[in-house]
């Protein structure tokens, strides 16, 4: 299969430059050939070709999913939602809910998680990884019907890890959680 690609000039013929193009591969042997074909220019020196597997996937965990603990419950009764509905319970102190993540090698990882928070402020709750503790603060959205995202970065380990949203002993709590992306 063909595709004509197109590489801009370089300063010199002392100077390199990088084409990265994404391609299917079939398992087993494949054939990528660059060839001055017909209808092409030509007149270019090749030094290396890389090839490197795409980035893991987006990981969406959605929080009604998770382990539930200490008064956090699966509501459904505000909209704009993803799965089944969302977590609230949030007014109770030690509300938890507590993901699993599974990562196949170690590193740091975004965690994004979507939430609602129509109290008028700010909320802050506890995010425990693998049991550390770190204070995060959740601005306040429009009302209860609106999301907004909290990012953080983390260090996962190779293996399982327990990423959990804690009202926690110095939180004001008073929020409800929606999902978690895990994205590298
Ligand atoms: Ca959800």
């Amino acid at each position: 299969m063909r595709t004509q690609i197109t590489l801009p000039v370089t300063a010199d013929w002392n100077s390199w430059s990088t084409y990265t193009a994404r391609i299917p591969l079939n398992a087993g042997t494949n054939t990528l050939a660059y060839v001055y074909g017909s209808g092409d220019s030509g007149h270019v020196n090749l030094d290396s070709l890389t090839i490197a597997p795409p980035p893991p996937p987006m990981l969406v965990l959605e929080a009604e999913d998770a382990a539930l603990s200490s008064g956090a419950i699966a509501l459904n009764d505000h909209p704009g939602y993803s799965g089944r509905g969302f977590v609230a319970g949030y007014w109770n102190s030690g509300a938890t809910t507590a993901f699993t993540l599974q990562a196949s090698t170690a590193g740091t990882y975004s965690a994004t998680l979507k939430y609602s928070n129509g109290s008028g402020s700010a909320q802050t709750v506890s995010m425990m990884l693998n049991g550390v503790r770190t204070q995060i603060t959740l601005p306040a959205t429009a009302d209860w019907n609106s999301w907004s995202t909290y990012t953080a970065r983390i260090p996962l380990n190779a293996g399982t890890n327990t990423l959990a949203y804690v009202y926690g002993s110095g939180d004001s709590g008073h929020v409800n959680l929606d999902s978690l992306t895990i994205a590298p």
